[in-house]
């Protein structure tokens, strides 16, 4: 999400990781957290796929204040093995698969102020934590988070980041789930945001589509408005089992010689969802 840090901060490791400064967060910070929190966890009642809401209980997520990651990752690593370590904010591609790659998910250790409660660009501990974590604690989606960043590894070397970036956008930040004939919720940049959680399922304006890898790494996402098209998966285990299974080499090469897909257009070989009409501007995050 966003744009990566250029220079590597002063008291970053080469892996970037910070220490996360627990003790340093102010009353305001941590109700400001506990602020977010209650609202998204009441939005997300029957809009949330259940493992996400499983994650948050297990993790103990619900307890008042900023979660210390040491803790959490204690929870963490017991069901999963993943853990949660702080970084000053994005980094580079090549650094955040190399931590998947690892089970280590990086979380921004700073929390948006309140005048940003409905929108920030960056991901901040808010996000990243109450939106990427608790499914984390699942362990179909840990492992795709650890193939995700193996194959981050291996993208890296070919020039194909951006495609795989599309990958973790249209699955890991702006994922759907159909469940008996109803759509949930479990993309972290979704469940973390108030104006999105609605949208994402009730608005007439987005597409709303089945996944396919080939059709999600041909199309582009725009990272400050809502979502034009979102892509829905028909269980962690399909997720996980495409990706293990496609040999990516092949399929970089076919994708190479086509172009990208205009992410407000339904393709007539889309197994559609909902046909929206994308086409009148997205409303930008805030709303
Ligand atoms: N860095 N801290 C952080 N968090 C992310 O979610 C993140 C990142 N860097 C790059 C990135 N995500 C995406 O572009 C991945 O697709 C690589
Ligand atoms: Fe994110």
């Amino acid at each position: 999400m966003g744009h990566a840090l250029q220079a590597r901060p002063q008291g970053a490791a080469p892996d970037w990781t910070i220490d996360q400064g627990w003790e340093h967060y102010s009353p305001a910070e941590h109700a400001l957290w506990d602020r977010l929190f209650a609202r998204q966890a009441s939005m997300l009642k029957g809009r949330a796929a259940p493992e996400f809401l499983a994650g948050l209980e297990v993790l103990r997520m619900d307890r008042p204040g900023i979660p210390d990651f040491a803790d959490l990752s204690e929870r963490l690593m017991a069901r999963t093995g993943w853990q949660v370590v702080a970084v000053p904010g994005l980094v580079p591609d090549e650094v955040f698969f190399a931590h998947l790659a690892e089970r280590r998910f990086v979380a921004g250790n700073f929390i948006r102020r309140p005048d940003q409660i409905d929108y920030l660009q960056e991901p901040d501990v808010f996000h990243d934590v109450f939106g990427h974590v608790p499914l984390l604690a699942d362990p179909v989606f840990a492992d795709y988070m650890q193939a995700y960043g193996a194959g981050g590894l291996r993208a890296g070397g070919l020039g194909v980041t951006a495609m795989l970036a599309r990958l973790y956008w249209y699955t890991v930040e702006f994922g759907l789930i159909a469940r008996d004939g109803a759509l949930q919720i479990y993309g972290a940049g979704i469940v973390s945001s108030f104006g999105e959680s609605r949208f994402a399922l009730d608005a007439a304006e987005p597409n709303r589509i089945a996944f396919d890898l080939a059709r999600v790494m041909r199309t582009p996402y725009r990272i400050d408005a809502f979502q034009q098209t979102y892509f829905v998966i028909d269980s962690f285990e399909d997720l996980l089992r495409q990706t293990l299974e496609t040999d990516f080499g092949p399929l970089y090469a076919a994708l190479a010689g086509s172009a990208d897909h205009d992410p407000a257009v339904v393709l007539p070989s889309d197994r559609v969802y909902h046909r929206g009409r994308p086409n009148s501007p997205a409303p930008t995050p805030s709303g």
